[in-house]
């Protein structure tokens, strides 16, 4: 899988990434629709120079701290996160204390059975999303099933790359919620506490780091660096950097 990228390819990352999601297609575990998501991602991160912007970075700071200073902790996985970054979700779990859920848009029972045994094999411990008996209200798809005991129960959730209905009906339930999107506009980067406006690839290991780095702090200490982010701003300096492309 992405082995027959050169290694001084100037665009190598981006080039192993993608394929990455053509294997997660090819496997069962991406929807075919994750391959035009990751196209979409792969524009914007182009015009980012494929790297993390300082508001960015600060965004993953404040994302592990709100982890960190939450009662039920969620990271939401589908088929693209799944394919891209199985084991940093793991380590991102751990270093929270979060728990693992799988959400789909294109939900079958045999992909989130796929996804599951695919993070399991990856380290993660336990995998919730098998269930599904809960509802968020106000949302009539597919991503409205989760546990009773996962996203139904969260009071922050981390939802990498999806798109905005999701985010605005659990942000009306009083849920927080962490989106990693490389669009800085996207309705769901929008009905975040904190956005991510940067690569699922780069992000989620970013936030295991901070959360391990983080993780001994007092609470106080932790709700600074929340109330210290200031998301429309981030949201603006991405925006700026991405509409400059000054690489
Ligand atoms: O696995 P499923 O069935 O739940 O389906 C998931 C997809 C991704 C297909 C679904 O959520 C979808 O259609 O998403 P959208 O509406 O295309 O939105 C994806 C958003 O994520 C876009 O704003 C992209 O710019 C962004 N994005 C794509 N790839 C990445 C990304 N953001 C960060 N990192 C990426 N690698």
């Amino acid at each position: 899988m992405g082995d027959d990228v050169p290694p001084d390819h100037p665009r190598h990352d981006s080039l192993v990434t993608r394929e990455r999601v053509v294997d997660g297609v090819e496997r069962g575990i991406t929807s075919r629709a994750g391959l035009v998501a990751q196209g979409r991602g792969e524009a914007f991160d182009y015009l980012l120079g494929e790297q993390t912007v300082e508001s960015a970075a600060r965004a993953e700071r404040a994302a592990a701290a709100l982890l960190l200073r939450a009662d039920h902790p969620v990271v939401s996985v589908n088929g693209n996160v799944a394919a891209l970054v199985p084991e940093a979700v793991g380590g991102l779990a751990r270093a929270a204390g979060a728990d693992v859920e799988v959400n789909l848009f294109h939900r079958t029972e045999a992909r989130v059975e796929r996804i599951a045994a695919h993070l399991r094999a990856n380290g993660v411990e336990e995998v919730k999303g098998l269930t599904a008996e809960a509802r968020i209200p106000g949302l009539d798809h597919e991503r409205a099933k989760v546990d009773a005991d996962g996203i139904a129960a969260a009071d922050v959730v981390l939802v990498p790359l999806e798109d905005g209905d999701r985010a605005a009906a659990l942000a009306a339930t009083g849920t927080e919620e962490i989106v990693v999107d490389l669009n800085p506009l996207s309705r769901s980067a929008r009905a975040a506490t904190v956005p991510v406006v940067d690569n699922v690839v780069r992000a989620v290991p970013a936030m295991a780091a901070h959360a391990r780095a983080l993780a001994d702090r007092p609470p106080a200490d932790l709700d600074d660096i929340v109330a210290r982010f200031d998301a429309d701003a981030a949201r603006a300096d991405a925006e700026r950097a991405i509409r400059s492309g000054e690489l």
